[in-house]
């Protein structure tokens, strides 16, 4: 019997040397230590034996089941070595192959060009204003001396929600707001922002575009100061030799009303298809604010004074680049986009 033993021992090892998964080796636990394992006809034998056989037996099967135990979980842990062994042999990493490039986004040419403006007003003191772009009528309009019956308010000027609201016109609400929380102290803000008006798109036109207005309201606030800051801006925007022109103009919100021209970068002042032979270019409205609109506010026309301006960002972003189409602003192309 034990001579069985031995062989059967054997043929487990054999077995066991020839497998190389953790199923094939269950297999093997199966059919030697499973119901249809050779042992039964030993132990069937068993009972036939005496009590000192029985012993010596009952001794050998126990050892020979240790035996295939072990020799199973030492297999397993083999074929467990190698699996990882082959895991890392595929999953290897060359350091050295060079990196995969990914593409950064990039700024829209109206943001640059917004925070440039930004940084110039924020150097000289100004805070960032911002406000709603659903407006009420009374924000939008009344306010800036716009009263009912202004044809500026035509339902087929702006885009209305109901009777009272409708997307801003302009960004001029936002300084009516800050006026009016101001409760009559100092304002010196820019507000940046979307704008819309009802109109046809074309090559200069569109329905939905950017503005940067401005306002000052101090004592003693003068045409001068509009003067000096419209200048440095322009000056920091197109550079430091050309000359600035301010037109009479009129807005109804401010009184006297300027509209500010520059030399025109492309010829110099001599005249060319893109300041159409004027030597100047168009570059923004200003004036000093309307002693209605500062009244409606909140201040006393007698003692506090106010500039404004507004600019139209495409309009700044088309002259600086050579833009020849507002719409490409709209797009989304990046073939457009990447070029700044
Ligand atoms: C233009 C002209 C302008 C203003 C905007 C303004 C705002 C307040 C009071 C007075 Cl709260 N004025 N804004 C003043 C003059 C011109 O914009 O051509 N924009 C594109």
């Amino acid at each position: 019997m034990t001579e069985k033993l031995l062989s059967l021992k054997n043929e487990v090892r054999t077995a066991l040397a020839k497998v190389g998964s953790v199923h094939e080796v269950n297999e093997i636990k199966a059919h030697y230590l499973g119901k249809k394992s050779p042992l039964q006809g030993i132990l069937a034998k068993m009972k036939d034996a005496d009590i000192e056989e029985k012993k010596i037996l009952g001794k050998s099967i126990n050892e020979f089941k240790n035996f295939v135990e072990e020799e199973l979980s030492l297999r397993l842990d083999q074929i467990a070595a190698l699996e990882i062994k082959k895991q890392l042999k595929s999953e290897r990493v060359d350091v050295t192959l060079p990196g995969k490039k990914f593409s950064l986004g990039y700024k829209h040419p109206l943001t640059k060009v917004t925070e440039e403006i930004e940084d110039i007003f924020i150097g000289m003191g100004y805070e960032i204003a911002e406000g709603p772009e659903v407006e009420s009528d009374y924000f939008n309009f009344e306010l800036l001396n716009l009263p009912k019956g202004h044809p500026a308010r035509e339902m087929q000027d702006s885009f209305y929600i109901d009777n009272n609201y409708l997307l801003r016109t302009h960004t001029s609400p936002v300084q009516a707001r800050t006026m009016k929380l101001a409760k009559g102290k100092p304002v010196k803000i820019i507000c940046p922002g979307k704008v819309y008006r009802r109109d046809n798109d074309d090559a200069t036109h569109s329905h939905q575009f950017m503005q940067i207005e401005g306002l000052v309201v101090d004592k003693d606030i003068t045409m001068a100061d509009l003067k000096g800051t419209l200048t440095l801006l322009m000056k920091n925007m197109f550079g430091d030799n050309l000359e600035i022109r301010f037109r009479p103009s009129f807005f109804p919100f401010t009184e006297p009303s300027v509209e500010v021209d520059v030399t025109c970068f492309k010829c110099g002042g001599e005249g060319c298809p893109l300041c159409k032979g004027s030597g100047w270019i168009e570059v923004l409205g200003a004036g000093m604010v309307h002693p209605n609109v500062l009244e409606m506010s909140g201040y006393d026309p007698n003692l506090y004074q106010g500039f404004a301006f507004g600019l139209g960002i495409e309009r700044i972003t088309m002259l600086r680049y050579g833009i020849d189409d507002i719409r490409y602003f709209y797009l989304d192309d990046p073939r457009f986009l990447r070029q700044f």
